[in-house]
């Protein structure tokens, strides 16, 4: 055991030795012109890490992309505001009648009053309205005709009418019952004297009246076969039934009466009842 701890300081002292040697040819590498023998170190330990250094320059632009995929479309958007008021258009046409109006309130009353002669006056005023309604109509029914007729002359109960057509009896009682009467049948003095005021103030001298025997010879009648009774205007010397063939009747401007013959033809009057007109 001694043995080994003596061997042991002789390597340390070996290795003394070395170092001082070391340490001595350092010494005289330092002088000039001298061999310099470098003998590199032990390796450090690792240093601290270094602070953070300052950003790059940005690098330079890269290739354009290759082009998208197309999107969807977009919802339909929001109303837009109205515009500006155009200019005015034309006049249109005339629409149709409206609906009539509702029924108006009622009117306020009447101040009292003496009624009796009002209402007395309101019936006469209706059948005054009524005859005029009547006349109205007969006008009417002669209008087709105008030209030919000058106006008509009137008593109480009758309207006669003058037609400036020249007809044969039957043709003119036909014309007088087309318009709802007879050819003029007088049957007294009155009726008798306005158809001759009528022919007289026309510059006429003759006219068909509704008088004839067709029926029977000599036995005169009146057109609607009602009979003759004790008033007549016969002319001296008729009927005469001359050349055997007069079965009709005309009046002259003077109110006379005188059988002729049916199929000649002249202008005519014709009459109509009020009532019926
Ligand atoms: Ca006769
Ligand atoms: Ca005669």
């Amino acid at each position: 055991m001694r043995g080994d701890l003596f061997l042991l300081d002789g390597l340390i002292s070996l290795l003394w030795l070395s170092l001082l040697r070391s340490a001595h040819s350092q010494h005289i590498a330092e002088e000039p012109c001298s061999l310099q023998i470098l003998i590199p170190g032990l390796k450090g330990d690792v240093g601290d890490r270094g602070e953070k250094g300052a950003p790059g320059r940005p690098g330079r632009a890269g290739p354009p992309g290759e082009a998208g995929n197309p999107g969807v479309k977009g919802q339909k958007g929001l109303m837009g505001r109205h515009g500006k008021i155009g200019p005015i258009g034309s006049k249109g046409e005339k629409g149709d009648m409206g609906d009539g109006g509702p029924q108006g309130p009622n009117g306020e009353p009447g101040l009292p009053c003496e009624c009796a002669p009002l209402r007395k006056m309101i019936g006469e005023m209706d059948i005054l309205v009524s005859h005029l309604t009547n006349e109205l109509k007969f006008i009417k029914n002669a209008l087709p005709s105008p030209a030919a007729v000058t106006g008509v002359k009137e008593t109480e109960n009758k309207i006669y009418m003058l037609v400036k057509e020249e007809k044969r009896y039957t043709e003119a009682e036909a014309y007088c019952q087309g318009r709802g009467g007879h050819l003029s049948m007088p049957k007294d003095e009155a009726s008798n004297g306005v158809i001759a005021s009528y022919i007289s103030q026309a510059g006429l001298s003759r006219v068909f009246i509704g008088i004839n025997d067709l029926d029977r010879e000599g036995h005169f009648a009146y057109v609607d076969r009602s009979p003759m009774t004790t008033f007549n205007k016969w002319r001296g010397g008729e009927p005469n039934n001359a050349y055997d063939e007069e079965d009709c009747a005309e009046m002259v401007a003077t109110g006379g009466w005188n059988d002729v013959a049916c199929h000649i033809t002249m202008y005519f009057v014709c009459e109509f009842d009020k009532d019926s007109a």
